[in-house]
């Protein structure tokens, strides 16, 4: 964990960092869950591709980190992406225990998520297969990888082909996607891949959210951008609320630091401490021209009760954005905070933006998650 030295000077500020530690404890991620995913599916079938497709890797964006990759035996790869998230390649269940037998027993830990991937016409050996996921993992989906091969057959063949493994597995969702073919043309065959794909992500990242485990695999995708802005949105969304509470701007920082403790795992990997991120909140002090970190945050915050609702809580909603959106675009761009002099230079500009942004919001829109996710677009580099 990365500490940092933060001088307290007063009693007040003593209580004040009581108060948002209080918080903090409450609301911020819980970086010590593991994440395991199961790719089975029989040898070609496109479960390495699946994997890169996954975390958005290819021949231009190999990823920050590519993990390290532990090859049991060619039916049995261990993607470690780091000490608490793996991904295991394997031909099925029944070779993947056996092999995984003369493992560390840490691999035994339960699976989260499975996933089975085919290609082809259906075919009923899968569903032992299917089960056997079923028994092993919390979650399951099932991919139908390669529709390319119905390129130049009738539109309505990927769907029957999908409709046949639907009988024949017996089961909700299968998701048919291309893994490699797809780059360049435009056909509707595509668009469908491309949605799947997409819903496929969706899906698996709605199952990783409701675990509170969506960072842990976040952190290793090669595009940040999405996840920055739902972290953002969803601190916007609470300080919205906290702006008329009581307490409001220990509750607030409190959720400041945590999206920067989120933040900052998202891009580097390390989990800073409160007080490393109150450091980070404390430059912006330093930007305004304020030595007291408390003084500073309560002179830009509304104050409980303040007369109108909807301006308190669009005054913590501008100050939140800004320092979101400017620690964002340092940590996107690979800099180390905090102490870092280009936070001045940011603060300001995206201070003004997002005045001029949420000045004709309505209260209505305070609380809407999409809306919001729409109208920072801009500011999350
Ligand atoms: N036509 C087609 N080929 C694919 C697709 N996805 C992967 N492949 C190819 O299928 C082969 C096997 O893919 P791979 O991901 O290594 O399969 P694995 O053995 O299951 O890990 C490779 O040559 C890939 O380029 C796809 O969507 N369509
Ligand atoms: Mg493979």
């Amino acid at each position: 964990m990365l500490h940092t030295r933060l001088e307290i000077r007063n009693r007040n500020e003593i209580s004040f960092f009581e108060a948002v530690e209080n918080q903090f404890q409450e609301i911020v991620q819980d970086f010590s869950k593991t994440l395991n995913i199961a790719v089975i599916g029989k040898k070609g079938v496109g479960k390495s591709s699946l994997i890169n497709a996954l975390l958005k890797r290819n021949h231009q964006n190999p990823g920050i980190e590519a993990g390290t990759c532990i090859e049991v035996n060619p039916d049995l790869k261990i993607l470690k992406l780091d000490k608490r998230v793996k991904i295991i390649e394997s031909l099925g269940f029944d070779n993947f225990q056996e092999n995984i037998s003369h493992l560390t027993r840490e691999l035994f830990k339960p699976i989260d998520i499975g996933i089975l991937v085919v290609n082809g016409d259906a075919d009923d050996s899968y569903q032992q297969q299917l089960d056997a996921l079923k028994n092993h993992c919390d979650s399951i989906f099932v991919v139908l990888n390669k529709i390319d091969n119905w390129d130049g057959l009738e539109p309505s063949s990927v769907e029957k082909v999908r409709g046949d493994w639907h009988n024949t597995l017996k089961i909700e969702t299968i998701y048919p996607i291309s893994t490699s073919r797809y780059q360049s043309k435009t056909t509707s065959d595509h668009q469908l891949a491309l949605q799947h794909l997409y819903l496929l992500r969706q899906d698996i990242e709605n199952v990783l959210d409701a675990k509170g485990k969506t960072l842990l695999m976040a952190r290793h995708i090669s595009q940040k951008k999405s996840h920055a802005k739902n972290i953002i949105a969803k601190a916007l969304i609470s300080v919205a609320i906290q702006a008329f509470l009581p307490e409001n701007i220990a509750y607030i920082t409190a959720t400041q630091t945590a999206a920067l403790v989120s933040l900052y795992y998202l891009y580097t990997g390390q989990i800073i401490s409160l007080k490393y991120a109150i450091a980070i909140l404390s430059d912006f002090a330093a930007v305004e021209n304020h030595k007291d970190f408390v003084l500073f945050i309560s002179s830009l915050l509304p104050s409980a009760g303040l007369v109108n609702i909807e301006s308190s809580g669009i005054k913590a909603m501008t100050i939140t954005l800004a320092m979101l959106s400017t620690v964002n675009s340092l940590l996107a761009s690979g800099v180390t905070l905090p102490g870092n002099q280009r936070l001045q230079f940011k603060f300001r500009p995206y201070k003004k933006r997002a005045e001029d942004t949420f000045k004709t919001l309505k209260a209505r829109q305070l609380g809407d998650l999409r809306f919001l996710k729409n109208t920072i677009e801009p500011f999350v580099v």
